[in-house]
């Protein structure tokens, strides 16, 4: 089978489809990283099937949307069929179901920065006195006692399944590609009251699991700021 021409469009963030293209270096796959900015994103928008990215095109095919969908896809043309072996799909679904929990978790704290309106605040709430203290309220709150439940149960996940990945291999899944670029959202340092140290302070075994994966050859020199840009 040649391997198809995919174009995967995203904003120039990690973001979720950073572990789409994870998934792609480490299946050794070619792919268009199409990297848009914000003016190109508001011509774009109403263009798209959901008005959301990432969006995804194989042999200039129809636009596929969801980046889960596109991170199965990703794993489907690893000729190794390490990233979503058939025997690990339950622990690769289980690992995948805990990072959306402690995502859906997290995002309150982070939309009600961005979207204020969702949360029965006005437009501009964060910028008044009130919006300001009500935000590193929240999010000093996550990071002391929410952020150290959801670490725990990954690194209970690592030790359970061998100690070295998610899902008990010495070669990562799909649900790796998922955690660490969900684990190395909190240690850049670019979001107010998240401190870029709060995962190795909160677990240093997960901080050792994200270095460990970004150690990997094909992931090696990829960040240069969050846990793993050492590597
Ligand atoms: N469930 C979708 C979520 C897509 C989504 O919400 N994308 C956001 C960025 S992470 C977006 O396009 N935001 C821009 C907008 O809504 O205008 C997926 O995983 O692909």
């Amino acid at each position: 089978m040649t391997t198809p021409k995919i174009k995967l469009t995203y904003f120039d963030i990690e973001g979720v489809a950073e572990p789409i293209r994870l998934a792609f270096a480490l299946a050794d796959v070619e792919f268009e990283d199409d990297r848009i900015n914000f003016s190109q994103w508001s011509e774009l928008k109403p263009k798209t099937p959901h008005g959301t990215l990432p969006m995804m095109t194989i042999d200039d095919g129809p636009a596929i949307v969801q980046s889960q969908a596109m991170l199965r896809y990703a794993a489907s043309l690893d000729k190794t069929d390490s990233l979503y072996p058939a025997d690990k799909m339950l622990e690769v679904e289980q690992a995948i179901g805990l990072l959306g929990d402690f995502t859906r978790a997290w995002q309150p704290n982070l939309y009600l920065a961005m979207r204020p309106h969702l949360f029965g605040y006005p437009e501009g709430y964060s910028k008044t006195e009130e919006g300001q203290a009500k935000i590193k309220e929240m999010r000093e709150n996550f990071v002391a006692n929410e952020l150290p439940k959801w670490l725990g149960y990954l690194s209970d996940m690592i030790d359970a399944n061998g100690g070295t990945f998610l899902c008990g291999s010495d070669k990562p899944t799909i649900a790796d590609c998922m955690a660490v670029a969900t684990i190395r959202s909190f240690t850049k340092g670019h979001v107010d009251h998240v401190d870029a140290d709060c995962v190795a302070k909160s677990n240093p075994k997960i901080a050792a699991y994200v270095e460990r994966f970004c150690a990997l050859p094909e992931v090696k020199g990829r960040y240069t700021t969050g846990l793993g840009a050492s590597q």
